[in-house]
């Protein structure tokens, strides 16, 4: 088992990985910003290094000063949460070759799949339904353009292969608006990420986001740990989690978690890892792939029973996968609020000192969150202050624990989207199941 792992990452994401090294018996190396200095895992990590101002760009994706402070420390491995340094090639191979390891996986996976182009082309290959497009870079022939998109029909949108997560995106309506949109897009991409290819999709308009979970240990082993549902978001910000995802036919949900776990050994996939889908109409299309533990792993924990950071460290540690397929079980439903220090009009960030912390309980009630009572909420990073979890034996029985342990929540001192979560979880179209990503930003009256 790894010796001693250093946590390059803070918040309630850092505190989840303390506690899973504790649980193995690893020491634990907490990193951390200057104004970082009085988080809770910082406080119950073995050591702890200060890297740096608090800007991120100066601490937590200075890549240079946590190898360094593995170096120091004698950590043998880095953990790095989401966000951050979590999908970036170039900080896996300099851990790499500084003779560390990164939980997650290899440098060449993480590039693939951040190359959305080669992403789509490797899942296709594996057999993962994906979007009709123009299969590949878009070419920079104006005729051939148009006759893609013809061929998909409109609306279709143009992505940027550099972008992800909503970033570098444009829908295109009609045939007189597409070369203007490809240039666009294309300057755009060049200017955010230094790569002008971009790539054309058939446009779905209401569609649901499904992600599937994964570990893999690539040592030829893959599962699945079923899927999610995202799809309450506002400017591409997750809101409310839940899995299973709901209303989904059994045959088709089984065909496409078959696939990613096929396209899993096809890559060489190592760790866990997390395939997004658009499903609208009974019918997947894979959009992106994201190499790491994300916010909302705590719902498939719930519905299976298995610890996904757990299994990460033990996968970094060489362990081939002790689960197979077979005794992954899956139980019951279970839903995640995110609590956001924000205004609840404006959505901007509200930091400040939490003068009063009371988190829900109960049964079947999980709250991940870094808060205490003091607390003071910095200006300089996320907002996610706590995450409300709740399990019950069905969808609804896990929403009337949610409700509960929203009424029970108090976070006093700064301003939080609770009451937003209280109105979503009694809101007659959610209870029902299946809204679609615009659903949200619809009843917002964005
Ligand atoms: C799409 C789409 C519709 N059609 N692709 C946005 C984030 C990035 N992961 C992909 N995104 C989308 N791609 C096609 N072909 C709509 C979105 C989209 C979206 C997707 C998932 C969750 C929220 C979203 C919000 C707006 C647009």
């Amino acid at each position: 088992m790894l010796s001693k792992v250093l946590i390059a990452n803070r918040g309630e994401i850092a505190l989840r990985v303390l506690r899973a090294c504790k649980e193995l018996d690893i020491k634990t190396v907490a990193v951390h910003s200057k104004v970082d200095a009085d988080l809770k895992h910082v406080r119950l990590a073995d050591e702890s290094v200060c890297i740096g101002p608090n800007p991120s760009s100066e601490s937590y994706l200075n890549i240079p000063a946590i190898i360094s402070a593995m170096e120091v420390t004698g950590a043998v491995a880095v953990h790095p949460g989401y966000g951050f340094l979590a999908e970036n090639a170039n900080f896996a191979e300099q851990v790499e070759r500084s003779g560390f390891i990164v939980i997650g996986p290899t440098p060449a996976v993480i590039r693939l799949m951040g190359d959305k182009v080669s992403a789509i082309a490797a899942m296709k290959a594996a057999g993962v339904p994906t979007v009709p497009g123009s299969d590949g870079t878009l070419s920079e022939d104006p005729a051939e353009i148009i006759a893609v998109a013809r061929d998909v029909g409109y609306p279709v949108i143009i992505k940027a292969a550099a972008g992800g997560g909503g970033r570098g995106m444009r829908v295109v309506h009609a045939e007189p608006h597409l070369l203007a949109a490809v240039a666009l897009t294309r300057s755009e991409a060049q200017a955010a990420f230094g790569d002008s290819r971009v790539y054309l999709e058939k446009f779905l308009e209401t569609p649901r986001h499904v992600e599937i979970q994964v570990l893999a240990d690539g040592q030829g082993n893959a599962i699945h740990l079923g899927d999610r549902d995202c799809s309450l978001q506002r400017r591409h910000q997750k809101v409310l989690e839940e899995a299973p995802a709901p209303g989904i036919p059994e045959a088709a949900r089984r065909q496409v978690l078959e696939a990613c776990v096929k396209a899993c050994i096809d890559i060489g996939y190592r760790g866990a890892g997390t395939f997004e889908f658009l499903y609208e109409n009974g019918a997947y299309y894979f959009i992106e792939m994201n190499t790491r533990i994300q916010v909302e792993h705590p719902v498939t924990e719930m519905i299976t029973g298995v610890d996904l950071v757990r299994e990460q460290l033990l996968i970094a540690s060489g362990q081939p996968l002790g689960l197979r397929q077979e005794q992954v079980e899956f139980r019951g439903h279970a839903f995640e609020c995110r609590i956001n220090a924000e205004d609840p009009t404006s959505f901007l960030p509200s930091p400040g000192t939490v003068t009063a912390y009371h988190p829900p309980g109960g049964n079947g009630v999980r709250v991940d969150s870094h808060l205490y009572g003091g607390y003071r909420v910095p200006p300089n990073y996320d907002s996610l202050i706590a995450k409300i979890i709740t399990h019950g034996r069905d969808r609804d029985s896990a929403l009337a624990r949610m409700r509960n342990a929203l009424d029970e929540l108090v976070v006093e001192g700064i301003r939080t989207n609770t009451d937003l979560h209280r109105e979503l979880v009694r809101d007659g179209d959610f209870r029902r199941g299946g809204v679609s990503i615009h659903y949200l930003e619809k009843k917002l009256g964005l």
